[in-house]
């Protein structure tokens, strides 16, 4: 499975697509073997990347759309990826596009799953490949000032998948990284759906830790001044709750006090996707968004890696300590190792040939094998086990 890149003027075409893991065991053991826990030795400061996210239907793909023809416009050099494999037809090109890599529809079929389940083993796959993504990103970093991220409709899978954390831990700790949550303003107008709005954005802000911009599209619609006067003095928002007295009023009210740090560390920006407003005033926004992503989270992610590190080697030397320890008891003792009948042709090859070997090496430092301990000649079939034995 490679990853396309494209020039955005050629990134509409769909090719075949490819999954070759066809395994879902392989796709948790590749995932595992994804190293994202390394710190990265070659961070760079540009470009810097922009994750949108956001609830089904809150415009980010216009959003983005809009992003892609202010950058155009504006001289500013973007580069567009698309995460959302099951999106029917994209307004932007992109560089680089999920589905030109994963068949969403044949993963469907071929795991037999439904259209979320399809999404996430989609970004699964993906997901394994990522590296790469990151190594083409980084080849263009000296062009790039940002790159755009699209995410899936159903923001869950991206939030909460380990897919969707691999990808934005990938991307943190070689860039720059800024999450932006567009929020869908006339939709968030009753107090209940802001609220349910804002704690999601708050989980996603606890989940990645990283840097978060709350983006009020469809201004053009419905002005987001009321969501900010609800940030800004939580007695205007419960004045909005004084007519409900049910029990989730009563909650949003307290939920709003508690809510009160997370609105005071947070950047917001009105726009609207469909006629271009707030555009300035965003990309600004995310510039001071990687400023404190240099200065708080970066140092952050650092340490966090640091005390992982130092956990590891910690357990590592432990480890060895006890190895140690327990070959000083056996020290000049023979164990015994047995192995199944069915292994028992290759085995002995093999022994012979690592035998082979080690005699050319060093002859002094152990002495190996003695099958059944006579006869090394003779292969009895018959028998249940064959024995081994060795010594420190
Ligand atoms: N009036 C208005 N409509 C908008 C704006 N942005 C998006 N829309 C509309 O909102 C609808 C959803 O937009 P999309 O961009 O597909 O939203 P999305 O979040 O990518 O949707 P999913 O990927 O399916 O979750 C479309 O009908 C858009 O035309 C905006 O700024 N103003
Ligand atoms: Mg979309």
């Amino acid at each position: 499975m490679d990853i396309d890149s494209k020039t955005p003027e050629s990134a509409t075409s769909v090719t075949e697509g490819v999954t070759e893991n066809k395994d879902a065991d392989s796709i948790s053991k590749t995932m595992e073997q994804l190293d994202i826990g390394e710190p990265s030795s070659c961070f760079k400061r540009k470009p810097v990347i922009v994750i949108v996210v956001g609830m089904a239907g809150s415009g980010k793909t216009t959003f983005l759309h809009r992003l892609v023809s202010h950058t155009m416009s504006s001289k500013i050099r973007g580069y567009v990826m698309n995460l959302d494999p099951a999106v029917m037809t994209l307004p932007y090109g992109a560089n680089i596009d999920i589905r030109d890599t994963v068949r969403y529809k044949e993963v469907m079929k071929e795991y037999n799953l439904g259209p979320n389940g399809g999404i996430l083993t989609s970004l699964n796959l993906f997901a394994t490949k990522f590296d790469e993504v990151i190594g083409l990103v980084e080849r263009r970093a000296d062009e790039l000032d940002y790159v755009l991220v699209d995410t899936p409709g159903q923001i869950e899978i991206f939030t909460w998948s380990a897919s969707g954390a691999i990808i934005t831990e990938a991307f943190a700790s070689t860039f720059p990284t800024v999450i932006a949550y567009v929020v869908d303003t006339p939709r968030s107008s009753s107090p209940a759906t802001f609220m349910s709005n804002m704690l999601y954005a708050c989980s996603i802000l606890y989940k990645t830790r990283l840097p978060l911009v709350l983006v009020f599209n469809k201004t053009d619609v419905a002005q987001h001044d009321f969501a900010l006067e609800w940030m800004k003095d939580f007695e205007v928002f419960h004045a909005a709750l004084d007519s409900d007295h049910s029990y989730t009023s009563t909650l949003t009210r307290s939920l709003s006090l508690a809510l009160e740090e997370f609105y005071e560390n947070l950047k917001t920006v009105g726009v609207s996707a469909v006629t271009g407003a707030g555009m300035d005033a965003f990309f600004k926004t995310v510039e001071a968004s990687a400023e404190e992503y240099m200065e708080t989270y970066k140092t952050d992610l650092d340490k966090r890696r640091a005390e992982k590190h130092r956990l590891e080697e910690e357990r590592r030397k432990e480890n060895m300590d006890k190895l140690l320890k327990d070959m000083e008891k056996s020290r000049g003792e023979t164990v015994v190792l047995s192995t199944g009948l069915k292994d028992k042709k290759d085995d002995k090859s093999k022994m012979e040939c690592d035998e082979n070997e080690e005699d050319e090496e060093e002859e002094d430092d152990y002495e190996i094998f003695s099958e059944n301990g006579d006869d090394d000649d003779v292969i009895d079939e018959d028998e249940d086990e064959e024995i081994a034995s060795f010594r420190f």
